[in-house]
């Protein structure tokens, strides 16, 4: 990203920053004052070390494990002595610089400490295994307050007070890369709350909602075994007592192809396993069950099982989380008759039956066995594979589809039913949560979106997800850096902008119009003819010019992230972002018997920015009124945004300390990785570089007072608190005086606490030289 300022019109007043711009304490001077140093070694670790002997530009050092090296000076980093070793917030360190951050987190995470405060946020490293954390002794620690360190307890248990002593809406925002640990936090922090909250049985419920929208929800990737496939947002209702009082959840944009195509080594959604593991003998033989290898949907991506992960055992907690979320027996039957219907769908095969490529569908078992779950005539099911209603005109025509065609008919019926079945899901989930008519308007939200993602191949999945933490990034940038602005002009300090590292470039890459790639990937959407690479080309020809944006060859383009550089490729963009469904298919719902379809196909037709092709609309043609994919989730985003804008936010950051979801193993560059770029440090940084340490007036003429040499009786604390500064010969740039309290610059307090202390035992000797004088 590149430098920008919050503030508007006033001069720019720029931070002391040292050469690397990132920390003012490699300076020569504080080289000088450290007893050991960081060194760094060829293989990028940092070791500790102390010097030997300097002559000029190199220094000889000697590592802890008795290596001596010779160095170049200015490479020195200068490390905290040990008494910081393992601080509980990064604000402490007096040398801030990043192998001091990297130590001090690795420092706690060896000892199962996986959370650490850095300044404002909560910075959680994923231990990938059981630590002795969490649980009911822990959460009555943090209730009473007899555990102070940091913990996502602690966090959840400061949203509540200020809940109620504010009575502002909190927020928990979580993020991280992919497998970082947000949906492990989610579950953690809602867990306090129920905890607190609980009592009239409801937070029971909204504890089971998280294995069902997992099992829905969640599969496994190359990066996570259970990687969110969606985004949530849940607002957890409270009473004027502070009792939970109902939830309510939004989901943005599940990944719907997941369900026709998956990645090798990847699998499809978890519920598929674990109803093909778990079903009862009955349900399997209502279903026309089989084992999950017999499905084509799932055998592409030739990966069934998860280490340590017993299908059939989640499916029978999902169908109990159901019993208690209220999704009544027969309900719950339909809905697996739903994903059953799914999986047989897949396994539909074509024949060509002319020489134009033209194709029916297979008359076998998964047509009949489609038709027979989801209750329709099996004729209507071969011509809604097969054939296509169009208007052209005032004529209806009907018109034969090709192999590729039938193909992406039978698959858009598949992805949609499967994400219709989530959002009904999600709102039979919602009644049973519903707030009682009595809201106070006091609630909890905690928002778990997928994470960032890079693989070796990105599609528009990975282009909507990045886009989507590209816009959470920025609101945690916005609000740490005004918070920290506001308390300075709170207190009349004149320091009213502060530098930050913000990501509004990349931003705008996709937002802006009409030359952005939401709009161009909208324009091109809309043409009949345009295809991926027409796409691909339109984008080069005019993003070229923007720093965030690379044309690649052919059909690829790369876009630099706040967290990284991630080429995309256009294959399959447009028919995701069009995400057409046609109007043979949703007739065909509306004509099943089984009621899941059916309200399917009016949930369909109701969303009237639902896009459809067909005489029901326009046919083929664009109609403007209908949001494409990316737009609708660009909206919804926004919307999100500005609901998180009205609450309290607490933020929570995920790192992953490896990438092979393994234990006990701290890559220090993946970490360094993760902390540079979500800006966890800069937080550290600015909160540092600025006016870090904050005395009250008052506090500080107690502490410092009866250092002066004058008389200070009958005066003002503020009047003592700048005749101390002026006795010190404290530089002028290095404090301000606020109305209420003294800010100060890193390091600018020790100096006073040196000569108080020295004063101080001064005056000890001397009483005990006096009292041994007297004996
Ligand atoms: P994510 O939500 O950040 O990824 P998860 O919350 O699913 O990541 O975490 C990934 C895995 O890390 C979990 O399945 C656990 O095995 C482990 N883990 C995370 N936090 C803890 C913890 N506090 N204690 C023990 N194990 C933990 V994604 O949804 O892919 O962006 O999209
Ligand atoms: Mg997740």
């Amino acid at each position: 990203g590149e430098r920008s300022s919050i503030g508007d019109g006033d001069p720019v007043v720029p931070l002391p920053l040292s050469n690397d711009s990132r920390w003012s304490d490699t300076s020569t001077y504080a080289r000088k004052k450290a007893l050991q140093f960081w060194v760094q070694l060829p293989n990028g670790n940092w070791e500790l070390g102390k010097v030997l002997s300097t002559s000029g530009e190199e220094s000889v050092i000697k590592l802890l494990e008795g290596k001596v090296l010779k160095v170049t000076s200015e490479s020195l980093v200068p490390a905290n002595p040990d008494i910081l070793d393992g601080v509980d917030d990064l604000m402490q360190l007096s040398y801030l610089n990043e192998p001091a951050v990297l130590y001090n987190l690795e420092y706690r995470y060896n000892q199962d400490m996986i959370y650490t405060k850095a300044g404002p946020v909560l910075v959680a490293v994923n231990p990938f295994k059981e630590v002795p954390l969490y649980g009911n002794r822990n959460i009555e620690a943090y209730r009473n307050r007899s555990n102070e360190s940091p913990h996502v307890y602690a966090i959840a248990d400061t949203a509540i007070r200020e809940m109620i002593r504010d009575e502002v809406n909190q927020s928990i925002i979580i993020s991280g890369e992919s497998g970082a640990g947000k949906t492990e936090t989610a579950k953690i922090a809602m867990q306090y709350l129920a905890a607190l909250g609980g009592g009239s049985g409801i937070e029971y419920e909204i504890l089971k909602t998280n294995p069902i929208l997992e099992a829905f929800g969640n599969a496994k990737t190359l990066r996570n075994d259970n990687s969110s496939r969606f985004g949530k947002l849940i607002e957890i209702h409270f009473s004027e007592t502070g009792k939970i009082s109902g939830a309510k959840i939004q989901t943005f944009l599940l990944e719907k192809s997941r369900v026709v195509q998956c990645a090798e080594g990847e699998r499809s959604y978890h519920i598929f396993y674990q109803l093909c593991a778990g079903a009862s003998p009955t349900l399997r033989e209502k279903l026309h069950l089989t084992s999950a290898k017999e499905y084509k949907y799932l055998r592409q991506s030739n990966c069934y099982s998860i280490n340590g992960v017993d299908d059939a055992e989640r499916f029978h907690a999902v169908q109990e989380a159901l019993d208690i979320v209220h999704v009544s027996k027969e309900d719950q039957e339909s809905v697996f008759a739903m994903l059953a219907a799914v999986l047989w769908l897949g396994n539909v095969s074509f024949t060509i039956i002319d020489n134009e490529n033209h194709v029916e569908p297979e008359p076998d078992e998964s047509l009949s066995t489609v038709a027979k779950l989801i209750g329709c005539n099996i004729n209507e099911l071969k011509l809604a594979l097969s054939k296509r209603n169009m208007r052209v005109g005032n004529d209806n025509i009907v018109q034969k589809l090709t192999l590729s065609q039938a193909i992406d008919a039978r698959d858009a019926l598949a992805k949609s039913i499967y994400a219709c079945l989530f959002d009904w899901l999600v709102e039979q989930i919602n009644k049973s949560l519903a707030v009682g008519k009595r809201r106070t308007g006091r609630s909890i939200s905690i928002l778990d979106i997928y994470g960032f993602e890079s693989f070796n191949k990105n599609s528009f999945e990975q282009f909507c997800i990045n886009y989507a933490n590209e816009r959470l990034q920025q609101h945690f940038n916005r609000h740490l850096f005004k918070l920290e602005q506001e308390e300075y002009i709170q207190d009349g300090i004149d320091w009213t902008r502060v530098d930050f590292e913000d990501n509004q470039h990349c931003l705008g890459l996709f937002e802006k119009k009409p030359l952005g790639l939401l709009s161009l990937l909208d324009e091109e959407s809309t043409f009949p003819n345009g295809t991926d690479l027409t796409l691909a080309n339109k984008l080069k020809e005019h993003l070229n010019a923007n720093s965030c944006f690379r044309g690649d060859r052919g059909k690829a383009f790369t876009v630099s992230h706040y967290a990284g550089e991630v080429t995309y490729e256009t294959t399959g963009f447009l028919e995701k972002n069009r995400d057409l469904l046609h109007s043979d298919s949703i007739q065909l719902l509306s004509s099943c018997s089984c009621h899941l379809p059916q309200a399917f196909a009016s949930s369909m037709l109701i969303q009237s920015e639902k896009p459809v092709v067909g005489p029901l609309y326009k046919a083929g043609g664009a109609d403007s009124q209908r949001l494409s994919v990316a737009t609708k989730f660009k909206g919804q985003l926004f919307q999100l945004m500005q609901r998180l804008g009205n609450t309290t936010p607490h933020f929570i950051r995920c790192i992953k300390p490896n990438n092979v979801q393994s234990p006990g193993l701290y890559e220090q560059g993946i970490v360094l990785q993760q902390l540079r770029c979500c800006g966890v440090l800069e937080v550290v940084r600015i909160s540092r570089s600025g006016f870090p340490t904050r005395m009250s007036h008052q506090k500080f003429s107690r502490r410092y007072g009866f250092l002066l040499l004058e008389s200070i009786a009958a005066k003002d604390p503020l009047s003592v608190s700048v005749a101390i500064l002026h006795q010190f010969h404290i530089l002028p740039e290095m404090y301000q005086v606020g109305y209420t309290k003294l800010f100060f610059r890193t390091g600018q307090i020790g100096v006073l606490e040196d000569t108080r202390n020295r004063t101080l035992h001064g005056i000890l000797r001397l009483q005990s030289c006096f009292r041994g004088h007297q004996a």
